[in-house]
């Protein structure tokens, strides 16, 4: 298991869920700090260039556990449920070129909130337009090496797709190999039942996990049953990222700090 932390340039907006912001200084800290990698949140694939990026990654000997999509919905209003066709065509623009840098960073790109809202209309007219979106892009994504990995979120975000069980049988539906899930313990604490049954129910597409606690501070910060996540996690031999994505409470250096030392137990 590698363990990951979100971070986003000094100019995402404050929705954006990262611990800590400014991309560069940001790698060094999280390196210093004993994570493996960082997760990128990221508006627009050319926040940073692939040059650069390999170079602050070589210089800190840390990887990129995967590329985050949430701002493209935030900040960009844009989703795979979305009807125009100008904005369903600059959504694929932004995640072809998210899928170019996954294919050399990390090799994972996620599919949180902006799967999108089904907003009161037909949803199965929504899960065709969803559909549609994920295969074109799975279809990309599998010639560049890359999986995309949708993430179940809570109601109060989103209403569409919020447990993992309806993330499992809306990937069973895309049926693509490069097409997988990727739970965050925050969402399943609200939407599902039980977190080592939900985990284990699961496991064939258990492909990434998100880490935070119950109140969306740091690991140990909240009342999350750390023990039962990670015991199921260890029960279904799971060996990727658990990536911290947490408020920056109560400020970035002690959140980045305080999950890094809480997790270190259940990792070597
Ligand atoms: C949003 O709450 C979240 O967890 C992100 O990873 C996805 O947009
Ligand atoms: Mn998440």
């Amino acid at each position: 298991m590698k363990l990951g932390v979100a971070i986003a340039s000094d100019n995402a907006l404050p929705s954006a869920f990262v611990v800590m912001r400014g991309l560069e200084k940001s790698i060094k800290r999280a390196a210093e700090l004993g994570y493996d990698g960082v997760e990128l949140a990221l508006k627009n694939h050319d926040e940073i260039s692939h040059q650069d990026l390999r170079a602050i990654l070589k210089k800190n000997n840390m990887e990129v556990s995967a590329i985050s999509s949430g701002q493209v919905f935030a900040a960009r209003g844009l989703m795979f449920t979305e009807e125009d066709k100008e904005k369903r065509a600059e959504l694929e623009t932004a995640f072809k070129g998210f899928i170019d840098l996954g294919s050399e960073f990390g090799g994972l790109v996620n599919i949180g909130r902006v799967r999108g809202m089904i907003n009161g209309r037909d949803p199965q007219f929504c899960e065709n337009l969803f559909l549609d979106m994920a295969w074109n892009l799975a279809d990309y994504a599998e010639k560049r090496g890359v999986k995309l990995i949708l993430e179940p979120v809570n109601r109060y975000e989103i209403d569409y797709i919020n447990n993992c069980d309806q993330c499992a049988e809306l990937v069973r539906k895309v049926g693509r190999k490069n097409f997988t899930m990727m739970p965050d313990v925050f969402h399943m604490n609200i939407e599902d039942a039980d977190f080592a049954e939900a985990l284990i129910r699961n496991r064939e597409f258990v492909e990434y996990i998100h880490l935070a606690d119950s109140n969306r501070w740091a690991p140990g910060d909240g009342h999350l049953d750390f023990d039962r996540v990670f015991s199921a996690l260890s029960k279904i031999n799971y060996n990727g990222w658990c990536t911290v994505e947490c408020l920056p409470y109560p400020d970035p250096e002690t959140a980045a700090k305080r999950a890094v030392d809480f997790i270190r137990k259940y990792y070597i």
